[in-house]
C-alpha cells in the first residue's frame, strides 16, 4: 500500500512572526538576525521575510551584505524565546492532525497519512492544518504532500510560499526528472561539483544523473553514492517517526573583529557553554552530541562534532567535549578566528 507522507513548514518563519508581533512592520522587507551597524555588523542573517529576499537577502548570508543590498529595511535581532513558543503551540495543533508527528527543527515536521485512505483525503486535512494555523498564530505556512519524506520535503519547498503541493506516485519521475541535482535533499554545493564532474554536464538536473550507473556513484562517494542512486529515483523509505525527533540547541557569537586572542576565545567559550547550558536545563533535556562551529577570516566555516557514548546532563562533561573540539580547530588552523559557535544535539 502506498504510504500518505505531509511535510509542513512555516514560511519565513521568525520574519513572519516578528510581522505578527509588530504589525506595523507588515509590507515592509524584514531581516531578522545580527546588528547590521550601519553595515559595519559582523553577524549573519536568520532569515528574511519574502519582501527583503527579493533584494536577493537569505538565511545565512552576511548581516553587511544584506544591509548594503537593502539598507531601509527593517532589522531585527534573534528573539529566540518567542519562536521557541510560538513553534510549542504550532507542533501542538500539527500532533492534533497525524497519530505519528516527527518534528524535525522549530518550523518543520511530517505527519504520516497513510490511514487517511486517499492523497484527496490528505490534500483536505492539510487545508484544514493551513486553516487551524494561520487562525490560531496568524502564521502562514508551506504543505507538500507525497509517497514519502523526501518527496513530501521536495513538494513543500516547491510550493512556497503559502502553498500546498501534492505529488502523486504517478507524477514522482515527471516531477524529478527536470529538478536540479541541489532540490535532492543530502545533496549540497560539494557533492553537487563532483557529481557535475562525474557525469561531465554542467548544471545537472536528476534526469541526467540517472543516466550515471550505481557503481560510479559509490566508487566516487562510497555509501552515499548509493544513497543518491535511490534518492534521484523518488525512493526514500525512512518512516516517520515521533521518537526519531532530531532537535538541537545552539549559540554562536561573532567577534567584533577577528582574533587569536586567547582571553577574548576563551571568556566566548564559557559564555557560550553557559548560554547552551542553560536553555538544556530549562528545558529538561539531555544531550548526545556536541558540535563546535567556528568560522575563521575569509568567512572560511567549519565544524567539528563528538557523540557521546551515553546521553549526559552533566555541565562539565558539555565543557570538557566542546573544549577538546575547540582545541583541536585551534591547532589545525592558525586564521584569526571570525565564530564561534556551540551546539548540542538532544
Ligand atoms: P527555514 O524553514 O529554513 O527558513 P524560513 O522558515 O525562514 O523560510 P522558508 O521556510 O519560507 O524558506 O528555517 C526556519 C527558521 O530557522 C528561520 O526562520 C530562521 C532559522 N534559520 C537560521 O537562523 N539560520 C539559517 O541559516 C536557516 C536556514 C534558518
Ligand atoms: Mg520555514
Amino acid at each position: 500500500m502506498d504510504r500518505i507522507i505531509l511535510h509542513v513548514d512555516m514560511d519565513s518563519f521568525f520574519a513572519q512572526i516578528e510581522e505578527v508581533y509588530n504589525p506595523q512592520f507588515r509590507g515592509k522587507p524584514i531581516v531578522v538576525g545580527a546588528d547590521p551597524k550601519d553595515g559595519k555588523g559582523r553577524g549573519v542573517v536568520s532569515t528574511a521575510n519574502y519582501l527583503a529576499r527579493e533584494y536577493g537577502i537569505h538565511s545565512a548570508m552576511p548581516i553587511s551584505q544584506a544591509y548594503r543590498l537593502c539598507p531601509s529595511a527593517i532589522f531585527l535581532p534573534v528573539n529566540g524565546r518567542l519562536y521557541t513558543q510560538v513553534s510549542g503551540r504550532i507542533m501542538s495543533i500539527i500532533q492534533k492532525f497525524g497519530k505519528e508527528v516527527e518534528q524535525v527543527s522549530l518550523d518543520e515536521a511530517y505527519v504520516d497519512l497513510s490511514n487517511a485512505g486517499s492523497f484527496k483525503d490528505a490534500e483536505e486535512i492539510a487545508n484544514r492544518l493551513k486553516q487551524e494555523i494561520l487562525k490560531q498564530e496568524k502564521l502562514q505556512c508551506t504543505i507538500g504532500i507525497g509517497p514519502n519524506k523526501m518527496i513530501a520535503k521536495i513538494a513543500c519547498e516547491k510550493g512556497k510560499p503559502n502553498g500546498l503541493k501534492v505529488i502523486l506516485p504517478d507524477q514522482v519521475e515527471p516531477f524529478f526528472n527536470p529538478l536540479s541535482i541541489e532540490d535532492i535533499p543530502g545533496i549540497g554545493p560539494k557533492t553537487a561539483a563532483r557529481l557535475e564532474k562525474l557525469a561531465r554536464v554542467h548544471d545537472l538536473k536528476v534526469q541526467d544523473l540517472k543516466r550515471t550507473p550505481k557503481e560510479e556513484l559509490v566508487k566516487e562517494l562510497g555509501v552515499v553514492g548509493e544513497d543518491i542512486f535511490d534518492r534521484i529515483r523518488g525512493i526514500d523509505e525512512t518512516p516517520v517517526s515521533s521518537e526519531h525527533v532530531v532537535k538541537s540547541i545552539g549559540k554562536e557569537y561573532t567577534f567584533d573583529q577577528d582574533t587569536r586572542d586567547p582571553e577574548a576565545l576563551l571568556s566566548v567559550f564559557n559564555e557560550l557553554i553557559e548560554d547552551v547550558f542553560e536553555e538544556i536545563s530549562s528545558q529538561g533535556f539531555s544531550f548526545k552530541a556536541v558540535t563546535v562551529v567556528m568560522r575563521f577570516s575569509g568567512f572560511e566555516t567549519h565544524t567539528k562534532s563528538k557523540t557521546l557514548e551515553r546521553i549526559s546532563k552533566d555541565k562539565k562533561q558539555l565543557k570538557s567535549e566542546a573544549m577538546k573540539l575547540f582545541l583541536k580547530f585551534l591547532m589545525a588552523n592558525p586564521k584569526p578566528v571570525r565564530l564561534l559557535g556551540i551546539r548540542v544535539q538532544v
